[in-house]
């Protein structure tokens, strides 16, 4: 698909303030410093719509962005970030759970873990949350560009084997796995369309 408009729409902390649920919802899941917003500007092909930084742990927010007015990108706050004061962290879960749980324009689930690490236990935490809410999902492994192939390869072994046949290399730098994570975005917002009988 061609991106040729992406707007940031709002940013919310609880359901009051999301938009109206007309669109169908990609989710962006991942520890903090993972590279998610790196991602989603990638997958956009618009550098610094989300916002990466160093300093992981402060986008606490819900963020919505339009993409072509046919979809939306949702930027959920990272986890696991030790240095998040503990009054923050307690707001997270309710905010990511609700959301998660209660929201009917979520179409897809997207869980970026590091293509470098093990499975690490707060990703497997999610991993089977998702499962359990039966939500759509997919694996990606970011900053794969950061291994030698050999390497690359004996880590998605090891995160198939944790998370199913689906985790997607990816990197911001290179690209690699921006079409693969684009079919399968555009597979679950086609889906929900059909299910939500959107013209
Ligand atoms: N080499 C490499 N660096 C990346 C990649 N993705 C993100 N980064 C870097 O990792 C850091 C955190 O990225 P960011 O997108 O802000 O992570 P977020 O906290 O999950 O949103 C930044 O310094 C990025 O430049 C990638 O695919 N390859
Ligand atoms: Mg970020």
């Amino acid at each position: 698909m061609k991106v040729v408009g992406a707007t940031f729409l709002k940013s919310a902390m609880s359901a009051a303030h999301y938009p109206p649920p007309t669109l169908p919802e990609v989710a962006f899941l991942g520890r903090s410093n993972v590279g998610k917003s790196s991602l989603i500007n990638t997958l956009l092909g618009v550098r610094g719509l989300a916002r990466t930084s160093n300093t992981p742990g402060r986008t606490q927010l819900i963020n919505f962005f339009e993409v072509n007015h046919e979809l939306r990108f949702v930027d959920l706050p990272g986890y696991g970030y030790a240095r998040v004061p503990q009054a923050v962290r307690e707001q997270w879960r309710p905010m990511i759970e609700h959301y998660l749980h209660h929201r009917s324009a979520l179409a897809l689930c997207i869980l970026i873990v590091d293509a470098r690490l093990a499975p690490q236990p707060l990703d497997r935490v999610m991993y089977d949350w998702l499962t359990a809410k039966q939500r759509r999902f997919c694996v990606v492994a970011t900053k794969a560009d950061k291994l030698a192939r050999s390497r690359l390869m004996s880590q998605l072994k090891l995160l198939r084997a944790a998370y199913g046949d689906q985790v997607v290399a990816y990197s911001s730098l290179t690209r690699v796995g921006v079409e693969p994570l684009w079919a399968t975005i555009w597979a679950a917002a086609a889906e929900w369309k059909a299910q939500h009988n959107h013209p």
